[in-house]
């Protein structure tokens, strides 16, 4: 840290309090940026920094609807509208309690980066609800939907804001979204992203954000000879993210002995594969919030309470949430011979976790890098809609090995060029900076 970015971390603070996963992505960000900002005074100058930590828009709205019973609830919606100097602004929804707006202005800072590095033209943004979809019936969720994008309308657009799903939103949810936003608008375009096949969506979507990690944590590997084929996965979480990695890893011939839920982690030791796959799919769609089942399922350990980082793997890949992987488990994870962490999640390592790997050149990618995939086969479905087109699975799959093979190449390539060779966290972030900071220079004071 410079006194600089050190004033700047200080101010965020101030002027954001009681929003610490804000703050940790800021920080973790800034410390990267020094490097960059004594060879390029003109960012400072410019003031890109301070610019870049204030999001453009932040809407913030009431989202009333009623239950089966016809009481009536009433939850906070949100959308942070970070930055749009490369494109409209792009990134999930999340609807999960513990939503606020601290976090969604982490996960759309986090997305600006992310964004820039796909190669793609999109701006960074994040949206979602204090919503509990545990034990709400489909009727409840589509109410709940309509309601949320009866307010979010407004704001959003093809060309403008295009909304995804994150935690809590998948392609039900994005049905009901898109089906308001239909009636509202009188428009069919491609306002949202992880639509259903039949109606604009993308071939390989779903599977993007699990199959592009996998494919990071192979091109991380191959830079010490090494592949997935024949390495055993620690992998954390049974949503969406996780069932993508545990199939590409199957697929490449990798093991996966672990998965984990709010309520613990399972460990097989014969691998998670086949119909046990399959079983993630069911556990996620019943919103139960419980891994237990797997277990009982099929007769394997089940640890209540605990993470799933005590066991000894050669890769870890964290797909459930933020800070879910901390400095002990780090140490741990080190001690028991891991050669490689790969973030499905969006920031799963604490700052403290993180530094544990890299002081121990441990191969380490941030999620902003290693998770991209997902929002990189939503660029691939605007165009795809904007085409009024459709790609085949074959085709959006060998987009999305290039764009990862690309993110990948880039982090190394910009952590050599400023002089941290191997650091995956310093090459995101200054090259995810890089390309908005440039943009937002030759657009002006904006
Ligand atoms: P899902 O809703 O499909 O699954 C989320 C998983 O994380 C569930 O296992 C969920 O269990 C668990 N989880 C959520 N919050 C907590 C918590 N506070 N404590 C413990 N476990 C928790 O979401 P996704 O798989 O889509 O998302 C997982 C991660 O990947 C998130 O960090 C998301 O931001 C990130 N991501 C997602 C992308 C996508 O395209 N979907 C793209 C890039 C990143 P439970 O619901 O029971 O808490
Ligand atoms: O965190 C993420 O990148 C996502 N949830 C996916 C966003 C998107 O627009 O597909």
């Amino acid at each position: 840290m410079t006194d600089y970015t050190s004033k700047i971390i200080a101010e965020v603070k101030a002027k954001n309090p009681a929003e610490p996963e804000f703050h940790q992505a800021v920080e973790e960000v800034l410390e990267s940026l020094a490097i960059v900002l004594d060879k390029h005074p003109e960012y400072r100058s410019a003031k890109i920094l301070e610019r870049i930590v204030e999001p453009e828009r932040v809407i913030m709205f009431r989202v009333p609807w009623f239950d089966d019973q016809g009481e009536i609830h009433v939850n906070r919606g949100f959308r942070i509208e970070m930055n749009s100097a490369i494109g409209p602004y792009k990134g999930g929804l999340r609807f999960h309690p513990s939503v606020n707006l601290g976090i969604l202005k982490f996960l759309a800072f986090e997305q600006v980066f992310k964004n820039s590095l796909t190669t793609l033209p999109m701006g960074g943004g994040k949206g979602g609800s204090d919503f509990d979809p545990k034990g709400k019936s489909d009727n409840e969720v589509m109410r709940f939907c309509q309601s949320f994008m009866t307010e979010l309308y407004r704001h959003i657009g093809p060309n403008t804001d295009v909304p995804a799903g994150d935690i809590g939103v998948g392609g039900r949810e994005i049905g009901f979204l898109f089906g308001q936003y239909k009636r509202l608008k009188n428009e069919f375009t491609g306002v949202l992203t992880g639509k259903g096949l039949n109606w604009g969506g993308s071939l390989v979507r779903p599977e993007a954000t699990g199959f592009g990690a996998t494919y990071f944590a192979q091109n991380m590997l191959r830079t010490k000879g090494q592949d997935v084929e024949g390495k055993t996965f620690a992998v954390s979480g049974f949503g969406n993210v996780a069932w993508g990695a545990v199939t590409k890893i199957n697929e490449l011939g990798g093991k996966v002995v672990t998965i984990s839920g709010p309520d613990g982690f399972v460990y097989d030791k014969d691998g998670i594969k086949g119909e046990k796959i399959h079983y993630m799919l069911k556990m996620r769609a019943s919103a139960n919030d419980r891994v237990k089942d797997f277990a009982d399922e099929f007769k394997v350990e089940f640890h209540a309470g605990k993470r799933p980082w005590s066991v000894k793997v050669d890769v870890a890949m964290p797909c459930a949430t933020q800070n879910e992987l901390n400095e002990e488990n780090a140490k741990e994870l080190v001690k028991n011979g891991c050669i490689c962490v790969c973030e499905g999640a969006n920031m799963p390592t604490t700052i403290e976790g993180f530094k544990v790997f890299t002081s121990n050149n441990i191969l380490f990618a941030p999620g902003k890098a290693s998770n991209a995939g997902g929002v990189g086969v939503s660029g691939l479905e605007m165009s795809q809609n904007s085409m009024r087109l459709s790609w085949s699975s074959e085709e959006v799959d060998n987009h999305l090995k290039r764009i990862m093979k690309s993110i990948h190449d880039t982090c190394v390539s910009t952590a050599e060029r400023f002089g941290t060779p191997g650091n995956y966290v310093n090459g995101a972030n200054i090259a995810g900076f890089l390309k908005v900071a440039d943009a937002m220079l030759d657009q002006g004071l904006v």
